[in-house]
């Protein structure tokens, strides 16, 4: 198997990226669809294109997705306060939440985004080596069977013209979750015409959000809140180790915030 990558600048600012799993029958049109992908982005035409191949000589790990679970909002106010509640269900101090928010709202690369994500530990200490680019989770994809399963369920809840983002979006966060030490992770895009983000964890699922933000805005990223971890292990795994998602778990409806979320 091989690891086909594609990352889209312009100006040095990050346009697009995505990654995929394949044999090597599958490099070229891999390679098409990815370079296609990057010239056609709404966020304009990149004046840097790297797309990287890389084979994998590990086995690689077959993982069921996290449950995709739908939070019902029609405000951004409501839903950071749904967010927050999640982040605090989880058992993360509050003050790491609010300082995970802050980050995501100002630009936490000195007001940009990050290419990757912050590592916060449950001190609200910044853990990544690298401020600017951060961890990126990485050597990610997803069967055929389980993205046709996804498809389905988002068709029937009239999700299908956001496909792409939110399967994207669930292998990443289905790997981020998977690993010794992720507790939650935070996303927002940073994409100005995108303000749906999420809460994932093991313990609760995907849960998509609708408006984290205004639309317009520029600023956004993610944020692994991590306990017990070594870093450098942490981060290899983020990175390096195969991750394949195999299996949909399905989609529900998030319950109502004023009923018990915790789970458990
Ligand atoms: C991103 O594409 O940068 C993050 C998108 C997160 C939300 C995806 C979704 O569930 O719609």
């Amino acid at each position: 198997m091989f690891s086909v990558r594609m990352r889209a600048s312009r100006d040095n600012n990050h346009i697009s990226g995505a990654e995929l799993l394949v044999p090597e029958q599958e490099i070229s049109a891999s390679v098409m669809s990815l370079m296609g992908r990057a010239m056609s982005h709404q966020r304009g035409k990149p004046d840097n294109l790297n797309i990287s191949i890389e084979e994998i000589n590990v086995d690689i790990n077959k993982i069921t997705s996290l449950p995709l679970k739908l939070l019902v909002s029609d405000n951004v106010e409501g839903s950071k306060k749904a967010a927050k509640h999640i982040l605090r269900a989880l058992r993360i101090p509050q003050f790491c939440i609010e300082k995970a928010f802050s980050l995501l709202e100002m630009g936490p690369a000195n007001g940009k985004s990050m290419r990757g994500a912050i590592v916060m530990d449950m001190q609200g200490n910044r853990l990544e080596p690298d401020k600017q680019k951060g961890i990126r989770a990485s050597r990610i994809d997803i069967t055929e069977e389980a993205s046709l399963e996804l498809a389905n369920s988002l068709s029937d809840k009239g999700l299908s013209p956001y496909y792409i983002q939110i399967k994207e979006a669930l292998v990443l966060a289905s790997k981020v979750a998977s690993l010794k030490g992720t507790i939650a992770e935070l996303c927002w895009s940073d994409d100005p015409y995108y303000t749906t983000g999420y809460v994932a964890s093991k313990k609760m699922g995907y849960v998509r959000i609708p408006h984290l933000k205004n639309a317009g805005e520029h600023q956004g990223g993610r944020v692994f809140f991590v306990d017990d971890i070594d870093l450098t292990d942490y981060i290899y795994e983020m990175q390096r180790s195969p991750v394949l998602v195999n299996r949909f778990a399905g989609l529900h409806e998030f319950p109502d915030l004023s009923n018990d979320i915790t789970g458990e």
